[in-house]
């Protein structure tokens, strides 16, 4: 397998002006047929006419036609990757027609079906399986589509860009679509199908109307309202922030069950996960709303950072995703609770993404090298790229930012471009230097902020020094101090900020400093008293923050920090510190006991009725198995479970008073009032919910009671599930089996209900998991082929099940391996995501690290592997 190296970048030598493309669609194949108009690249002068190498992967070549030439065999050379051609003008038109095979197309690559539609997924690299073509996002080119096939089988035909006509002959009918942008193919897209759809309109702020189409699967007629909501919210939050305005006439998005991602944003055309467009309140939870929230804005907000501004090549994905899940992540901010937002932000991108930064496959947000493109859609190229992004926005401000992207889109509109030709824009608007600053695009790991605190009553000035240090990770030994913005408050004794007043040296700028070296102390004068340092205030920097706060110093920040993340994220620190004192109690052998500062804190949160609901559950939840894993040296899995599982119980049975009186009267409400997915609703469910998962740790039967007739008696999915959840992971044997009978009873014919309901058995607490697991990958429901049944099956138990998947046998890992063989040749892209839980060998004990490398091993033994799991795994083993 092939290494690409951003370094070897060249331009193209040709360029496509138009592409003209026909489809015929039949059962057991289809035929493409392709005309392109190419020209030399006028960037690219040389004497000879370079050769043309066109991408192609599994397709049929049937002829070739050059300015009407046919062009026989001799003289073109076809292999398993290209076609190369030797052309003898400047300017030519070649027609290709090629034979595929999207019936027989389990990648989901491509042009493929899902249940009886066809569907496209081209980004990264799934155009050349469609034809031959130069498969690269900075060759640009207008589309033009015409789709033919059974009108009875397939009444919608669907592409880029505006309908321009269509017919009808005998079976068969055809249309044919008109993209006016120029596009890189891997923003092509194609539907047929049997489909309905919703349809609705959007004015512009210049007054355009806008037709909007949602299709779907029939029986999901019922499921688009909350999609429709937030499209519409989407486009009017995009003109209002960023002055975006949408640019076609028709906006269209389908949603299909077999996909390996979230979602598609090809142009007017976005191809959707049903999981991320479907959602009514009996059957989607608040959490699978928000998703369905965040990823249509998502997509829409592609087409400005994304497809009217694309990436030069794919080291450049960052650009567009780290800019766009920063996008819609202050999109749900605003729509929502922007705490709760930045805290569920953070809570994933510490514990995924820095993981991912502290293992074999940590690169930077722009890598300089791949073996295959489709494994760099990872945490650190969307969620850290959005990161820097937001680092960028407090450095320059709101109004400094909008300058700045108004200039990247202007200067930039209709181009291919590059991290660095973003960072320049934003350089340029607001007249500052981000060199050093770009250390962030180009360095990987995650730097440690170490910080330490002086104060002098004498002269009434506070130091704080503060010293960076990232570890190496794969190919970059030594790192370059970053740009860390930090955001900060001094409190004194009652809990108010204090004023921030610099002397000497260092850069203040509102209440942020900035850290520009590897050690350096800002002093502050006029404190009159030693404060409690509020630092890294709303996650200012993706960073490790260590700081030596006492236990008094965190119980303080949770009550009055200002600042609602960094309360949050004291409750965090206290609980982590309880839990790890726990898990070394467990290993040896000592009893477990529960801080009781702990207690009253959460005491304290739960009495406090003038806080924010939706913070209380926040703070009430304790950090994740998987974030315990990953702050751990060497973790314990069983440890961390048996500990953190501990606290919970204590806290239940200390605390039972008051979770019943939180969960009453919050039930009380759901059951009074209309579902709605609004930030107060699901406030109050999460708190409900939260409160009901800690008193069925208490063994109460009236609990159960009140668990079984939340799980009979919801209006809505949030509820039912929460209730399913617990009873799976109670002790009640047959109130679970009964409760698992009956939802799938019920939920039967809703393929993402039942996913949910593999999820929880996955995750399920019991001792039988795996065996479980096993048994339920031969359940009618079940298929290995569908990517949504995979992830809730074995990528919920290899992911989420920890004592589970890591059961001392090693059968977890096994168990793990034989499935990413099995999906090998049947979806590479799946197989390769599924394998993450095995890369991460290293934070474990020596006798797992050998039985996961020995899976590894098995894995890399086995014939003919795809160069996505190649890589993960020959990165994973060096
Ligand atoms: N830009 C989209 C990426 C995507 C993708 C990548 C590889 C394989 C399948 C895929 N499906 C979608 C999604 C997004 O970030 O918006
Ligand atoms: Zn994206």
């Amino acid at each position: 397998v092939k290494t690409i190296y951003l370094k070897d970048y060249q331009a193209p030598d040709y360029l496509i002006d138009e592409t003209h493309l026909k489809f015929e669609l039949f059962e057991n194949f289809t035929m493409v047929h392709a005309e392109l108009h190419i020209r030399r690249n006028p960037d690219k002068q040389s004497d000879e006419l370079p050769e043309l190498v066109l991408d192609g992967q599994e397709l049929e070549l049937l002829t070739v036609v050059m300015d009407n030439v046919v062009i026989n065999s001799n003289s073109y050379t076809v292999d398993d990757k290209s076609l190369t051609l030797q052309p003898n003008k400047n300017s030519f038109i070649l027609k290709t027609t090629v034979r595929i095979h999207p019936e027989t197309n389990t990648a989901l690559e491509g042009l493929y079906k899902s249940n009886t539609m066809f569907c496209t997924q081209c980004e990264a690299e799934g155009f050349r399986k469609i034809t031959y073509y130069l498969d690269r996002p900075d060759v640009m080119s207008k589309f033009t589509t015409t789709i033919e096939a059974d009108q009875q089988s397939y009444p919608i035909l669907l592409s880029n860009g505006n309908q321009i006509a269509s017919g009808q002959e005998d079976d068969r009918h055809w249309a044919t679509w008109q993209d006016p942008f120029k596009k890189p193919a891997y923003l092509f897209a194609l539907v047929a199908g049997d489909l309905w759809c919703v349809e609705d309109s959007f004015t512009t702020m210049n007054q355009r109307k806008v037709d909007l189409r949602i299709y779907v699967e029939p029986e999901n007629i019922n499921k688009v309202n909350h999609a429709m909501t937030s499209l519409k919210n989407s486009m009017r939050w995009d003109e209002e922030v960023y002055g975006r305005e949408y640019d076609l006439d028709i906006f269209m998005i389908v949603a299909v069950s077999d996909f390996n991602m979230g979602a598609m944003e090809n142009k007017g055309l976005n191809i959707f996960n049903t999981s991320c467009v479907l959602a009514r309140p009996e059957t989607a939870t608040d959490m699978a709303h928000q998703r369905v929230e965040g990823v249509v804005a998502h997509e829409y907000f592609h087409n400005w950072s994304g497809n009217r501004v694309t990436c030069r090549d794919w080291f450049q994905l960052s650009l567009k995703e780290g800019f766009t899940v920063f996008r819609d992540s202050e999109f749900t901010a605003d729509m929502n609770s922007r705490t709760v937002k930045r805290i569920e932000d953070v809570a994933f991108l510490r514990t995924h993404q820095f993981a991912e930064d502290a293992g074999p496959m940590a690169h930077p947000i722009r890598p300089d090298a791949y073996m295959e493109i489709s494994n760099f859609y990872t945490v650190t190229i969307y969620e850290k790229g959005a990161e820097i992004i937001r680092m960028l926005h407090t450095l320059l401000g709101k109004e400094g930012f909008r300058k700045g992207t108004d200039l990247y889109f202007e200067r930039h509109d209709g181009q291919a471009v590059t991290c660095d030709d973003f960072v320049k824009a934003l350089a340029d608007a607001n007249a500052i230097d981000l060199t050093q600053f770009k250390r962030w695009y180009s360095q990987a790991g995650t730097p440690q902020l170490e910080v330490l605190e002086s104060y002098d009553s004498a002269t009434k000035q506070y130091h704080l020094t503060f010293k960076q240090f990232c570890p190496p990770t794969p190919n970059q030994e030594e790192k370059q101090p970053f740009v860390i913005p930090v955001k900060m408050g001094l409190l004194n004794k009652q809990g108010q900020d204090l004023p921030l007043q610099l002397v000497g040296e260092g850069t203040l700028v509102g209440d942020v400093i900035l850290i520009t070296e590897a050690e350096q102390t800002f002093t502050f004068a006029n404190v009159g008293e030693k404060p409690v340092p509020s630092l890294l205030r709303d996650f200012s920097a993706p960073v490790k923050l260590k700081f030596a706060y006492s236990k008094d110093d965190l119980l303080f920040l949770m009550q009055h920090d200002n600042d609602g993340f960094n309360r949050w994220d004291a409750s965090q620190r206290l609980a982590i510190e309880a839990i790890q004192q726990q898990v070394v109690n467990y290993q040896a052998g000592n009893p477990m006991v529960l801080d009781s500062g702990l207690e009253k804190a959460y005491a304290s949160l739960l009495a406090d009725s003038s806080l924010d609901q939706a913070m209380v559950a926040e703070m009430l939840s304790l950090p994740a198995e998987n974030y315990l894993v990953e702050i751990s040296e060497v973790a314990d899995p069983d440890a961390i479970h048996a500990a953190r599982q501990f606290i919970r119980q204590q806290l239940a049975n200390n605390l039972k008073g008051q979770f019943l009186t939180h969960y009453q009267a919050n039930r009380a409400v759901s059951q009074q009032e209309a579902y709605r997915a609004t930030a107060d609703h699901i406030a109050r469910r999460s708190l409900q919910n939260m409160a009901l998962s800690y008193l069925m740790l208490t063994d109460d039967p009236q609990v159960l009671t009140l668990c079984l007739d939340q799980f009979k008696h919801s209006d809505n999915m949030t509820e039912q599930l929460a209730a399913l959840t617990n009873l799976v992971n109670s002790p009640y044997e047959s109130e679970k089996q009964q409760a698992l009978v009956d939802f799938y009873e019920q939920f039967a014919n809703d393929p993402l209900v039942i996913d949910q309901w593999f999820a929880v058995q996955a995750n399920s607490q019991a001792g039988d998991s795996l065996a479980r697991v096993v048994e339920l990958m031969k359940h009618e429901a079940f298929t290995i082929k569908n990517p949504n049944k995979v992830r809730s099956l074995i990528g919920a138990f290899a992911n989420n099940n920890l004592t589970g998947f890591h059961q001392k046998t090693g059968a977890g890992y096994q168990f793990l391996a034989d499935q990413v063989l099995a999906l090998n040749t049947m979806n590479p892209q799946i197989a390769s995501r599924l394998l993450t839980p095995l890369t991460r060998w290293r934070k474990y004990d020596e006798e797992r690290q050998q039985l996961m490398k020995a899976e590894l091993e098995r894995i890399m033994a086995a014939d003919k592997l795809s160069s996505d799991v190649y890589e993960v795994v020959n990165k994973s083993l060096v």
